[in-house]
């Protein structure tokens, strides 16, 4: 979501709107628990650990960030899509060569890989919304390992990254839609004939992870959202909504909510890889594409109440939540209902060959949770929690199977309600998307802070609130401010992983590692340098290299330490160059040797009594 508040509502939305904002004043404090109860329940004394992992997306600065939950500290970031010089990360070739020719990314969903259903803590994936890319984080190091894409055929890979019960997939979704293949060009006005969408199975290697477009499924230009991949009953399956079913091209505020309904996408994975297998698929700039029109039975499209964000699978695999921003209501679907009425064949017609599953069918019940309702997740106790966009709020309300009474009256359902501040878009709920859900907390992820913290100009962090969910009645306990912009995240329990302290030395099969004085060197060919290097508290070896102006310069660097946080870098004077070296790890830097002149070098980061005296010249003879 963007920030801005619709402007084009229904008149009751936008009386609601304007009213809301009389609700939750700044600085409000609504169903805070008490203060010192909320307090004790998220601190964390010096010294100790938090219970949980928070991976929260970056949006647009490109990266990731780890907080501890429950106290919501800020541990690390991990740098993605964009150049960290405190980590050196878009300095040295082999991350270089990852980012491509890009220098950031748009960060929206991250997703844990899984096996049998729970998170394996093996890897994140994160997509990028800018640059149709999807990127891997290995979970042993906390280090970007893969960066994939531009996707083919694929344009603002935003519904995106769902992981497989097994990490078969990450199933991904284009937000935008263009002429295909990428390259060729059509008139927007077009758009309705000559632009597509797609949906696309990125393939997982299970044993190292390493990814690759597997097939996409091409679909009408509707732009797709949000998604979630199926379990139990739904295995196999996996769930997108969409946006702009009226396939407009300009001035989508009006012309894309026009509808009453959108369409989700009910897509058989399994399906669609076994038809890909059996020849059914075209080639498109390289990818095998499955035009549903011509293959049945691998998208099933249906119709969702209105301009819908988000839809999300419940733990058991069998109810379907998903939630049309413009109308106050989250519509449950019964996933048992809808493999029946496609067997049944109880279609609303087609869409392009794509059949329109009958909603009456298939709707379990529409939940008045609230305004503006986007995403939901799952505690594993029977409870959902919907995050409510206008109304700053997110709502519990209890999954089918409901009695005869509740049925009945469905606001029944809803069992409570907290304040956010404000304007929630995501929330995240630990393992809501596996089959055994934490629970115990909800972290909120608000748009707009204004207010709730010192003053710090006009550029406004975000902000993100900590929430128990482990009573009847929901108790905010905490919040902190976030750079922009978290959109989702992933909770993860920290004794599922044992990340490395440091590279062992066995490990490294950097061809120019150099691990003693021996080792180290400069030679030339041409006028190519390259410098072999050791770097150990507290100096570099060598100190000093000699080139000549417009030489290409390499130095691999080594820090030989086999010790924990025992980090060096190498900054080079006026060379615009930090590279950030762990222990045990070589990394390799390039760049073009300046003008003449002597050009001191030091290390970066702060290692030792004698970090100080940890320098060398670059010398740049005419
Ligand atoms: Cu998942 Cu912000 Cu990309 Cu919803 S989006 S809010
Ligand atoms: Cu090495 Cu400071």
């Amino acid at each position: 979501m963007s920030k801005h508040y619709p402007l084009l509502v229904g008149a009751s939305l936008a009386v609601a709107v304007l009213a809301t904002a009389g609700c939750n004043p700044p600085g409000a404090r609504a169903a805070v628990a008490s203060d010192s109860s909320a307090a004790a329940k998220s601190y964390v004394p010096p010294g100790e650990k938090d219970e949980f992992y928070l991976f929260y997306s970056g949006g647009h600065s490109g990266q990731v960030y780890v907080a501890g939950l429950p106290s919501m500290r800020h541990i690390s970031t991990i740098p993605v899509f964009a150049p960290y010089p405190a980590t050196g990360y878009g300095f040295d070739e082999e991350s270089k060569q990852m980012m491509g020719r890009f220098t950031w990314g748009d960060v929206h969903h991250p997703g844990l890989s899984q096996t049998g259903g729970k998170y394996d803590g093996r890897w994140l994936f994160v997509n990028d919304n800018a640059n149709n890319r999807i990127a891997r984080i290995d979970l042993r190091d906390f280090k970007t390992k893969q960066i994939l894409g531009p996707i083919p055929n694929s344009s603002g890979n935003h519904g995106s990254s769902f992981v497989t019960e097994n990490s078969e997939y990450v199933l991904v979704a284009s937000r935008f839609s263009v002429p295909l293949p990428k390259g060729r060009y059509a008139d927007p006005s077009a758009y309705k004939s000559e632009f597509n969408g797609m949906v696309s199975g990125i393939k997982v290697d299970p044993a190292n992870g390493t990814m690759a477009v597997g097939w996409q499924v091409l679909t009408p230009p509707f732009n797709w959202d949000l998604g979630s991949t199926g379990k139990g009953p739904s295995s196999g399956w996996a769930f997108w909504t969409s946006y702009n079913s009226e396939m407009a091209h300009d001035t989508l505020e009006a012309n894309s909510t026009q509808g009453e309904r959108d369409y989700a996408a009910i897509v058989n994975w399994r399906a669609a890889e076994q038809a890909v297998k059996d020849g059914k698929a075209t080639m498109l700039d390289g990818v095998a594409v499955l035009d549903p029109a011509k293959v049945a039975g691998v998208i099933y499209f249906l119709p969702v109440p209105k301009s819908p964000h988000g839809i999300d699978t419940d733990p058991s695999g069998r109810w379907i939540a998903a939630s049309g921003k413009l109308q106050p209501v989250t519509s449950v679907f019964d996933f048992e209902k809808i493999q029946k009425a496609i067997a049944a064949k109880a279609f609303d017609g087609d869409v392009r060959g794509i059949p329109v599953i009958k909603y009456e069918a298939v709707i379990e019940g529409e939940i008045p949770v609230g305004l503006g309702p986007l995403h939901t997740q799952f505690d594993g106790k029977g409870n959902a929690y919907t995050s409510l966009y206008v109304e700053s709020a997110v709502a519990k309300w209890t999954l089918p199977p409901w009695n005869a009474e509740q049925k009945k009256n469905l606001n029944s359902i809803v069992t409570d309600k907290i304040p956010v501040h404000f304007n929630i878009g995501h929330l995240v709920v630990g393992g809501s998307d596996t089959k055994e859900p934490y629970g115990k907390y909800l972290v909120a992820m608000n748009k707009l802070s204004k207010g709730r913290h010192l003053s710090v100009g006009p550029s406004q962090p975000e902000s993100s609130q900590l929430i128990d969910i482990t009573g009847q009645k929901m108790a905010m306990l905490y919040e902190a401010y976030t750079e922009p912009e978290p959109h989702f995240a992933q909770i993860l329990k920290a004794d599922a992983i044992a990340p490395i302290e440091v590279y062992p030395k066995a490990e490294n099969q950097h061809p120019k590692a150099a691990w003693d004085a021996t080792q180290t060197g400069v030679t030339r060919t041409g006028n190519k340098v390259e410098v072999k290097m050791v770097a150990i508290r507290s100096r570099f070896l060598p100190d000093k290299i000699e080139v000549k102006a417009g030489d290409e310069v390499t130095i691999h660097v080594t820090n030989v330490e086999q010790t924990t946080d025992m980090i060096h870098g190498l900054g080079i004077i006026e060379h615009d160059m930090n590279v950030v070296v762990d222990p045990g790890e070589t990394k390799t830097v390039k760049f073009v040797a300046g003008k003449p002149g002597v050009y001191p070098f030091y290390c970066t980061n702060f290692c030792s009594a004698l970090h100080q005296e940890m320098q060398g010249y670059l010398a740049v003879k005419p």
